[in-house]
Protein backbone atom coordinates (compact mmCIF):
# COMPACT_ATOMS: atom_id res chain seq x y z
CA UNK A 1 0.00 0.00 0.00
CA UNK A 2 1.00 3.37 -0.42
CA UNK A 3 2.79 5.31 2.12
CA UNK A 4 4.74 8.86 2.35
CA UNK A 5 7.38 7.29 4.68
CA UNK A 6 8.17 4.30 2.69
CA UNK A 7 9.53 3.99 -0.99
CA UNK A 8 6.77 3.33 -3.19
CA UNK A 9 6.69 0.98 -6.21
CA UNK A 10 5.61 2.75 -9.48
CA UNK A 11 2.66 0.99 -9.72
CA UNK A 12 1.85 2.41 -5.92
CA UNK A 13 3.13 5.88 -7.16
CA UNK A 14 0.60 5.04 -10.44
CA UNK A 15 -2.61 4.36 -8.45
CA UNK A 16 -1.45 7.14 -5.95
CA UNK A 17 -1.90 9.45 -8.97
CA UNK A 18 -5.59 8.79 -9.38
CA UNK A 19 -6.35 8.80 -5.90
CA UNK A 20 -4.94 12.04 -4.28
CA UNK A 21 -6.67 13.76 -8.13
CA UNK A 22 -10.19 11.96 -7.09
CA UNK A 23 -9.86 13.32 -3.70
CA UNK A 24 -8.76 16.57 -4.25
CA UNK A 25 -10.49 17.83 -7.36
CA UNK A 26 -10.72 21.39 -6.66
CA UNK A 27 -7.12 21.22 -6.59
CA UNK A 28 -5.51 18.70 -8.44
CA UNK A 29 -5.94 17.48 -12.33
CA UNK A 30 -4.12 14.68 -13.73
CA UNK A 31 -2.57 14.35 -17.23
CA UNK A 32 -0.06 11.86 -18.92
CA UNK A 33 2.14 13.72 -21.02
CA UNK A 34 2.93 10.83 -22.96
CA UNK A 35 4.54 7.14 -22.89
CA UNK A 36 7.74 6.05 -21.88
CA UNK A 37 10.26 3.63 -23.87
CA UNK A 38 8.43 0.64 -22.46
CA UNK A 39 5.18 2.27 -22.81
CA UNK A 40 4.16 3.08 -19.30
CA UNK A 41 2.35 6.21 -18.51
CA UNK A 42 4.78 9.37 -17.70
CA UNK A 43 1.91 11.21 -15.19
CA UNK A 44 1.68 15.21 -14.23
CA UNK A 45 -0.15 16.65 -11.70
CA UNK A 46 -1.31 20.24 -11.85
CA UNK A 47 -2.12 21.58 -8.19
CA UNK A 48 -3.95 24.82 -7.85
CA UNK A 49 -6.78 26.78 -7.38
CA UNK A 50 -8.59 26.52 -10.77
CA UNK A 51 -8.60 30.17 -12.45
CA UNK A 52 -10.68 31.46 -15.73
CA UNK A 53 -7.01 32.85 -17.04
CA UNK A 54 -4.53 30.91 -17.24
CA UNK A 55 -2.19 30.76 -14.26
CA UNK A 56 1.63 31.30 -14.37
CA UNK A 57 3.38 27.99 -12.71
CA UNK A 58 6.49 26.23 -12.08
CA UNK A 59 7.21 22.81 -13.06
CA UNK A 60 8.61 20.44 -10.66
CA UNK A 61 9.97 16.71 -11.73
CA UNK A 62 11.40 14.06 -10.03
CA UNK A 63 12.70 10.28 -10.51
CA UNK A 64 15.57 11.61 -13.72
CA UNK A 65 17.83 8.92 -12.03
CA UNK A 66 16.24 5.67 -11.26
CA UNK A 67 18.35 4.61 -8.04
CA UNK A 68 17.61 8.12 -6.37
CA UNK A 69 14.51 7.11 -4.29
CA UNK A 70 13.98 10.20 -2.34
CA UNK A 71 13.44 12.11 -5.41
CA UNK A 72 10.10 10.45 -6.45
CA UNK A 73 9.01 10.37 -2.17
CA UNK A 74 9.82 14.05 -2.45
CA UNK A 75 7.17 14.66 -5.01
CA UNK A 76 4.89 12.92 -3.39
CA UNK A 77 5.68 14.24 -0.01
CA UNK A 78 5.16 18.05 -2.28
CA UNK A 79 2.28 17.40 -3.63
CA UNK A 80 0.19 15.58 -0.50
CA UNK A 81 1.99 18.84 1.52
CA UNK A 82 0.08 21.18 -0.82
CA UNK A 83 -3.28 19.91 -0.75
CA UNK A 84 -3.16 19.49 2.98
CA UNK A 85 -2.04 22.91 3.67
CA UNK A 86 -3.68 25.02 1.13
CA UNK A 87 -6.53 26.90 3.09
CA UNK A 88 -4.54 26.75 6.57
CA UNK A 89 -0.46 27.97 5.55
CA UNK A 90 -1.03 31.47 4.15
CA UNK A 91 1.89 31.05 1.76
CA UNK A 92 0.96 27.57 0.11
CA UNK A 93 -2.67 29.18 -0.17
CA UNK A 94 -1.44 32.36 -1.95
CA UNK A 95 0.92 30.10 -3.91
CA UNK A 96 -1.88 28.04 -5.36
CA UNK A 97 -4.42 30.22 -5.47
CA UNK A 98 -2.13 32.72 -7.99
CA UNK A 99 0.17 29.58 -9.50
CA UNK A 100 -0.12 26.38 -10.84
CA UNK A 101 2.49 23.93 -9.51
CA UNK A 102 2.90 21.31 -12.08
CA UNK A 103 4.58 18.26 -10.68
CA UNK A 104 6.18 14.95 -12.32
CA UNK A 105 6.34 12.31 -9.68
CA UNK A 106 8.53 10.05 -11.69
CA UNK A 107 10.48 11.02 -15.10
CA UNK A 108 12.33 7.89 -15.49
CA UNK A 109 9.46 5.34 -14.99
CA UNK A 110 11.09 2.31 -16.63
CA UNK A 111 14.28 2.89 -14.91
CA UNK A 112 12.54 3.31 -11.23
CA UNK A 113 10.79 0.22 -12.08
CA UNK A 114 14.16 -1.53 -13.07
CA UNK A 115 15.94 -0.16 -10.00
CA UNK A 116 12.90 -2.45 -7.86
CA UNK A 117 13.23 -5.50 -9.52
CA UNK A 118 16.40 -6.04 -10.93
CA UNK A 119 18.93 -3.49 -10.12
CA UNK A 120 18.90 -1.25 -7.61
CA UNK A 121 22.21 1.07 -8.49
CA UNK A 122 20.15 1.27 -12.12
CA UNK A 123 20.57 5.39 -13.10
CA UNK A 124 19.42 5.89 -16.85
CA UNK A 125 16.38 4.68 -19.19
CA UNK A 126 16.18 1.64 -20.34
CA UNK A 127 16.01 2.12 -23.89
CA UNK A 128 18.07 -0.26 -26.59
CA UNK A 129 21.16 1.35 -28.47
CA UNK A 130 21.71 0.12 -31.46
CA UNK A 131 25.16 -1.49 -31.93
CA UNK A 132 25.32 -2.47 -28.66
CA UNK A 133 24.48 -4.74 -25.94
CA UNK A 134 24.51 -2.36 -22.96
CA UNK A 135 21.16 -0.53 -22.42
CA UNK A 136 19.81 3.10 -21.40
CA UNK A 137 20.83 6.50 -21.83
CA UNK A 138 21.66 9.27 -18.66
CA UNK A 139 18.58 11.48 -19.51
CA UNK A 140 19.84 14.77 -17.67
CA UNK A 141 22.80 14.36 -20.46
CA UNK A 142 20.34 13.71 -22.80
CA UNK A 143 18.75 18.00 -23.31
CA UNK A 144 19.99 20.36 -26.33
CA UNK A 145 22.39 22.23 -23.99
CA UNK A 146 25.88 21.85 -24.86
CA UNK A 147 24.63 18.53 -25.96
CA UNK A 148 27.59 15.86 -25.36
CA UNK A 149 30.30 18.20 -25.53
CA UNK A 150 31.70 17.71 -21.81
CA UNK A 151 31.37 15.60 -18.58
CA UNK A 152 29.34 13.23 -20.60
CA UNK A 153 29.84 10.07 -22.76
CA UNK A 154 29.40 8.82 -25.89
CA UNK A 155 29.65 5.22 -24.91
CA UNK A 156 26.53 3.48 -24.57
CA UNK A 157 27.93 1.54 -21.84
CA UNK A 158 28.51 4.66 -19.66
CA UNK A 159 26.84 5.83 -16.87
CA UNK A 160 26.52 9.10 -18.51
CA UNK A 161 25.83 8.61 -22.19
CA UNK A 162 24.19 11.02 -23.67
CA UNK A 163 22.32 9.93 -26.07
CA UNK A 164 22.45 9.59 -29.97
CA UNK A 165 20.54 12.30 -30.13
CA UNK A 166 19.58 15.10 -28.21
CA UNK A 167 15.98 14.26 -26.78
CA UNK A 168 16.99 11.06 -28.47
CA UNK A 169 14.53 9.18 -25.36
CA UNK A 170 11.11 9.79 -25.71
CA UNK A 171 10.99 10.74 -21.61
CA UNK A 172 12.92 13.75 -22.88
CA UNK A 173 10.96 14.51 -25.74
CA UNK A 174 8.10 14.49 -23.93
CA UNK A 175 9.16 16.77 -20.95
CA UNK A 176 10.69 19.29 -22.89
CA UNK A 177 7.27 19.32 -25.57
CA UNK A 178 5.25 19.89 -22.18
CA UNK A 179 7.53 22.30 -21.53
CA UNK A 180 7.79 24.25 -24.90
CA UNK A 181 4.19 24.06 -25.54
CA UNK A 182 4.03 26.17 -21.77
CA UNK A 183 7.26 28.07 -22.28
CA UNK A 184 5.01 31.93 -21.88
CA UNK A 185 3.43 30.38 -18.23
CA UNK A 186 6.60 28.39 -16.95
CA UNK A 187 8.24 30.94 -14.52
CA UNK A 188 10.53 27.99 -12.95
CA UNK A 189 12.11 24.51 -13.29
CA UNK A 190 12.79 22.52 -10.37
CA UNK A 191 14.36 18.71 -10.78
CA UNK A 192 15.30 16.92 -7.70
CA UNK A 193 18.00 15.00 -7.48
CA UNK A 194 20.07 12.92 -4.80
CA UNK A 195 22.77 12.85 -3.34
CA UNK A 196 24.56 15.87 -1.92
CA UNK A 197 23.23 18.11 -0.31
CA UNK A 198 23.55 21.09 -2.96
CA UNK A 199 21.36 23.56 -4.69
CA UNK A 200 22.59 23.90 -7.98
CA UNK A 201 21.92 26.30 -10.92
CA UNK A 202 22.78 26.89 -14.43
CA UNK A 203 25.55 26.69 -16.31
CA UNK A 204 26.67 23.11 -16.20
CA UNK A 205 27.65 22.75 -19.35
CA UNK A 206 29.87 26.01 -19.05
CA UNK A 207 31.92 27.69 -16.51
CA UNK A 208 30.59 31.13 -17.92
CA UNK A 209 28.11 31.99 -15.37
CA UNK A 210 24.51 32.52 -16.45
CA UNK A 211 23.24 36.49 -17.02
CA UNK A 212 21.19 36.36 -13.80
CA UNK A 213 23.64 34.78 -11.65
CA UNK A 214 23.43 36.95 -8.98
CA UNK A 215 19.87 36.59 -8.62
CA UNK A 216 20.41 32.58 -8.67
CA UNK A 217 22.77 32.18 -5.87
CA UNK A 218 20.67 35.16 -4.01
CA UNK A 219 17.77 33.01 -4.17
CA UNK A 220 19.76 29.43 -3.82
CA UNK A 221 21.27 30.98 -0.55
CA UNK A 222 17.95 32.18 1.19
CA UNK A 223 16.64 28.67 0.17
CA UNK A 224 19.44 26.49 1.62
CA UNK A 225 19.24 28.92 4.94
CA UNK A 226 15.65 27.67 5.04
CA UNK A 227 16.14 24.64 4.63
CA UNK A 228 18.77 24.38 7.29
CA UNK A 229 16.79 25.94 9.76
CA UNK A 230 14.97 22.75 10.26
CA UNK A 231 17.35 20.31 11.72
CA UNK A 232 20.98 21.77 10.80
CA UNK A 233 21.54 19.83 7.31
CA UNK A 234 24.07 21.70 5.25
CA UNK A 235 23.40 22.63 1.97
CA UNK A 236 25.94 24.31 -0.59
CA UNK A 237 24.60 26.26 -3.63
CA UNK A 238 26.01 27.45 -6.70
CA UNK A 239 26.69 26.88 -10.21
CA UNK A 240 26.39 23.63 -11.16
CA UNK A 241 30.03 23.58 -13.38
CA UNK A 242 31.80 24.44 -10.27
CA UNK A 243 30.10 23.12 -7.71
CA UNK A 244 29.87 19.62 -8.81
CA UNK A 245 31.11 18.95 -11.75
CA UNK A 246 31.00 20.15 -15.42
CA UNK A 247 28.37 18.33 -17.82
CA UNK A 248 25.94 19.25 -20.42
CA UNK A 249 22.86 18.37 -21.42
CA UNK A 250 21.01 18.55 -18.50
CA UNK A 251 17.34 19.67 -18.60
CA UNK A 252 17.90 22.67 -16.20
CA UNK A 253 20.41 23.98 -18.71
CA UNK A 254 18.05 23.61 -21.17
CA UNK A 255 15.01 25.26 -19.21
CA UNK A 256 17.16 28.40 -18.49
CA UNK A 257 18.22 28.59 -22.06
CA UNK A 258 14.58 28.27 -23.45
CA UNK A 259 13.97 31.11 -21.23
CA UNK A 260 12.94 29.53 -17.46
CA UNK A 261 14.78 31.95 -15.32
CA UNK A 262 14.63 30.10 -12.05
CA UNK A 263 15.72 26.75 -12.81
CA UNK A 264 17.31 24.80 -10.32
CA UNK A 265 18.51 21.30 -9.08
CA UNK A 266 18.01 19.74 -5.88
CA UNK A 267 20.29 17.37 -4.69
CA UNK A 268 19.00 15.78 -1.43
CA UNK A 269 20.60 13.92 1.73
CA UNK A 270 22.85 12.16 2.35
CA UNK A 271 26.27 13.42 1.79
CA UNK A 272 27.22 9.83 0.84
CA UNK A 273 27.19 7.70 4.27
CA UNK A 274 23.84 5.88 2.22
CA UNK A 275 23.96 7.80 -0.45
CA UNK A 276 21.16 6.31 -3.00
CA UNK A 277 20.50 3.84 -0.25
CA UNK A 278 19.10 6.77 2.15
CA UNK A 279 16.74 4.72 4.90
CA UNK A 280 12.94 5.19 4.77
CA UNK A 281 13.05 6.60 8.36
CA UNK A 282 15.15 9.95 6.59
CA UNK A 283 12.40 10.33 4.05
CA UNK A 284 10.21 12.43 6.48
CA UNK A 285 12.47 14.41 7.77
CA UNK A 286 14.11 15.17 4.34
CA UNK A 287 10.69 15.50 2.88
CA UNK A 288 10.05 18.44 5.37
CA UNK A 289 13.37 20.86 5.35
CA UNK A 290 13.58 20.28 1.49
CA UNK A 291 9.68 21.75 2.07
CA UNK A 292 10.90 24.93 3.14
CA UNK A 293 13.22 25.36 0.27
CA UNK A 294 11.13 24.60 -2.58
CA UNK A 295 8.57 27.02 -0.97
CA UNK A 296 11.78 29.84 -0.65
CA UNK A 297 12.25 29.38 -3.97
CA UNK A 298 8.02 29.60 -5.10
CA UNK A 299 7.65 32.74 -2.97
CA UNK A 300 10.48 34.50 -4.70
CA UNK A 301 9.12 33.43 -7.71
CA UNK A 302 5.57 34.86 -6.91
CA UNK A 303 6.48 38.26 -5.60
CA UNK A 304 8.47 38.40 -8.72
CA UNK A 305 5.23 37.56 -11.60
O1 LIG B 1 25.01 14.56 -12.84
C1 LIG B 1 23.82 14.84 -12.70
O2 LIG B 1 22.99 14.70 -13.58
C2 LIG B 1 23.33 15.41 -11.35
N1 LIG B 1 23.95 14.70 -10.27
S1 LIG B 1 23.47 13.15 -9.96
O3 LIG B 1 24.34 12.60 -8.94
N2 LIG B 1 22.00 13.17 -9.36
O4 LIG B 1 23.49 12.41 -11.20
C3 LIG B 1 23.71 16.88 -11.27
C4 LIG B 1 22.99 17.73 -12.29
C5 LIG B 1 23.49 19.15 -12.31
N3 LIG B 1 23.07 19.80 -13.53
C6 LIG B 1 23.60 19.47 -14.73
N4 LIG B 1 24.62 18.66 -14.87
N5 LIG B 1 23.07 20.05 -15.79
ZN1 LIG C 1 20.44 12.39 -10.39
ZN1 LIG D 1 4.68 18.87 6.67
Amino acid sequence: AHSYTKYNTWSEIEAWTNTITSSNPSLVSKQIIGNTYEGRSMVLLKIGKSSASPKPAIFMDCGFHAREWISPAFCQWFVNEAVTTYGSDSAMTSLLNDMDVYVLPVFNVDGYVYSHTNDRMWRKTRSRNSGSSCVGTDPNRNFNAGWCTIGASSNPCSDTFCGSTPESEIESKNVANFIRNNKSTIKAYLTIHSYSQLLLFPYAYTFSLAADHSELLKVAEGASAALTSLYGTRYTSGPSAATIYPAAGGSDDWAYDLGVKYSYTFELRDTGYYGFLLPESQIKPTCEETMLAVKYIAAHVQKNL
